[in-house]
């Protein structure tokens, strides 16, 4: 009898005619094998799919350069199919799936011929977690089969677990020719199903990432009562010795990997890490709310990453417990044979070729690696991984803190006056635009609720409704922050010094959940007392302190107006409870203005 996957399997295969069909076990020999096959007989616009690096400082570490027209998501031919388009949205662009199945169907038939199909059984979350969900996703690419053994649980447990059931989230992937004329990420939440062509890049081949944790994972978590985040996961541990938990969400390439991994510079606090990018959030028997990262691994911007913005990373990068490591777009030193990118401690090397193998050096005005270059690597290679991680219940999440990345207007950090402001602070999020998506101009405003608007798989107005409905099923519900690092002053300079140093405002937000100091009320939220933020032995005169903490609501006639009009966009799917925040903030404004 031929179970429900090996049914679906057959099927895909009679429609990409591959040569071959083989059925990934996430071993580390089977990673060896694929490695090989990756250097030496597939291929990706001319080149081997992959070229080895020195083991020297950079153990496990393998190099990829994807094609050059395939660098970043694809937001503009990204699509939700669901029969029903006010389901999905006018944040998603929308398909018929009727319409999209055709389309797809065309593409992927015979697009296998001559390569081999990966079957790929993975687990999103530890197999044993009620939370955790079986998944299947078949590719024709060597750098996305590995990829995956990194990112995901794979192998045994997933296949396990799936056994005779129908019940497993399929992903079918093929790079196709990349072409981005024939290049689409089709998700179809009613059926668990996310179709992706012509594309190699993490967050459109990698299909467990954002296309099923987050898209697809939001829509089942709308049905089922939980909610799947754009968010790390960390834990602070403070000088007592007790861990408290926070959950963060930021948009792309705004500095969640580091955050997460952050390395403190307050005596007597660590940070443990539990996930950089995705959290699924679930109310728990006791009415708290628990996080699990559904991933195993990081996909983290390369490009900034060094000994002093993230030293934990750096050391993730150089252990090669869990093999191997993938380095994608960074430039390459030739002579050492090593990743490099802007930004990497020590010298620039002097043989370097760039992100798309060009000879490169500093003379230069563009970039040697790409903005959006990528390292891929295990989270179990990561020093401060909070033991944690594998706990199958997951974390009882404190505080939530919504970033983004504002040059003005929002506050170093501000505490929401409750679960229903906490969540309005997260819906009027905007923030610049990063490297990490195409077709967007980088640097530009962007509204993006929650981090939220690439990846929420149904319409924003009922996933804030969501938000609400969450909140009130909890029992003790985290405190909501809003936190902004990327203050810059009349030079256009960043006024906080980041990385490390952000523990100081983590410091003072644990301060505040366990009720050991007061704040001050304004406008958009309760901000600290001087005399509770720790700024000992940092150089910020007390202008600019004030600066980052400026409400000033003459500026903030402009960002109303946008955030009115983005709120006007979902219509009556906008929940009422949200309009009476925006107009509780603007009747405030307009008070401090008087
Ligand atoms: C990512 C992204 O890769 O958000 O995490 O684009
Ligand atoms: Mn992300």
């Amino acid at each position: 009898m031929t179970t429900p996957l090996e049914h679906w399997v057959e099927e895909q295969a009679r429609l990409t005619k591959p040569s071959r069909i083989y059925w990934c076990d996430g071993t580390e020999e089977e990673a060896k094998k694929l490695l090989e096959i990756g250097m030496k007989e597939e291929k990706i616009n001319g080149q081997p799919v992959f070229l080895t690096l020195s083991d020297k400082n950079w153990p496990g570490a393998y190099f990829h350069r994807s094609h050059p027209n395939d660098v970043a998501r694809t937001e503009q031919l990204t699509f939700v199919c669901h029969p029903d388009k006010l389901t999905a949205g006018p944040n998603n662009n929308w398909m018929d799936p009727k319409e999209a199945k055709e389309k797809m169907k065309k593409l992927f038939d015979g697009c296998m011929k001559g390569r081999t199909m990966y079957v790929m059984p993975y687990m999103m979350g530890h197999p044993k977690s009620p939370y955790a969900r079986a998944c299947v996703q078949i590719t024709d690419n060597s750098y996305v089969a590995i990829s995956m053994r990194l990112m995901t649980r794979m192998g045994k447990e997933a296949l396990d677990r799936i056994g005779k059931s129908e019940d497993f989230v399929r992903g079918l992937h093929s790079v196709g020719d990349f072409n981005p004329e024939r290049r689409f990420i089709m998700h179809f939440p009613q059926e668990n199903l996310v179709q992706s062509f012509g594309s190699g890049y993490g967050g459109n081949a990698l299909l467990g990432k954002k296309c099923f944790a987050l898209r697809i994972a939001s829509c089942i978590g709308k049905r089922e009562g939980w909610l799947a985040e754009h968010m790390l996961v960390m834990g602070i541990q403070d000088p007592h010795g007790k861990t408290s938990y926070i959950a963060a969400a930021l948009p792309s390439a705004c500095g969640k990997t580091n955050l997460a991994m952050l390395q403190s510079t307050l005596p007597g606090y660590k940070i443990w890490t539990l996930g950089d990018d995705i959290a699924w959030l679930n109310v728990g028997p006791d009415g708290r709310l628990y996080a699990i990262n559904p991933e195993a691994g990081f996909f983290g911007v390369a490009p900034g990453t060094s000994l002093k913005t993230n030293p934990n990373m750096v050391k993730t990068l150089k252990n090669n417990k869990f093999f191997p490591t993938l380095y994608t777009n960074t430039g390459l030193d030739t002579q050492n044979e090593e990743p490099w990118w802007e930004g990497l401690d020590g010298e620039i090397p002097s043989q370097l070729l760039d992100w798309r193998g060009d000879s490169w050096d500093k003379s230069k005005t563009t970039k040697c690696a790409h903005p959006n270059s990528r390292f891929t690597a295990s989270i179990y290679n990561c020093p401060n991984l909070s033991k944690e991680f594998d706990n199958p219940k997951g974390v009882p999440i404190d505080a939530i803190l919504f970033g983004g990345k504002r040059a003005q207007l929002i506050p170093l950090v501000a505490e929401a006056f409750d679960w229903q402001h906490g969540v309005f602070i997260g819906t009027r999020m905007g923030s610049e635009i990063t490297a990490a998506a195409t077709s967007l101009t980088v640097g530009a405003i962007r509204r993006d609720p929650m981090a939220m608007l690439p990846f929420c798989g149904y319409n924003m107005g009922d996933y804030f409704a969501h938000w609400l409905d969450i909140g009130r099923r909890l029992k003790q519900p985290p405190k909501i922050y809003s936190i902004n690092w990327f203050r810059t002053d009349e030079h256009g300079q960043y006024i906080w010094p980041g990385f490390g140093d952000n523990i100081r405002v983590l410091k003072w937000i644990m301060d505040r959940v366990h009720g050991h100091v007061d704040a001050k009320e304004t406008p958009l939220g309760l901000v600290p007392f001087s005399k509770d933020l720790d700024l000992s032995g940092l150089a910020i005169s007390p202008e600019h302190t004030e600066k980052l903490f400026e409400v000033n609501p003459g500026e903030w006639t402009q960002e109303l107006a946008e955030i009115e009009k983005y709120f006007q966009s979902f219509g009556s799917s906008l929940p009422e409870a949200i309009w009476s925040e925006y107009r509780r903030l603007a009747d405030k404004l307009a008070a401090a203005k008087r």
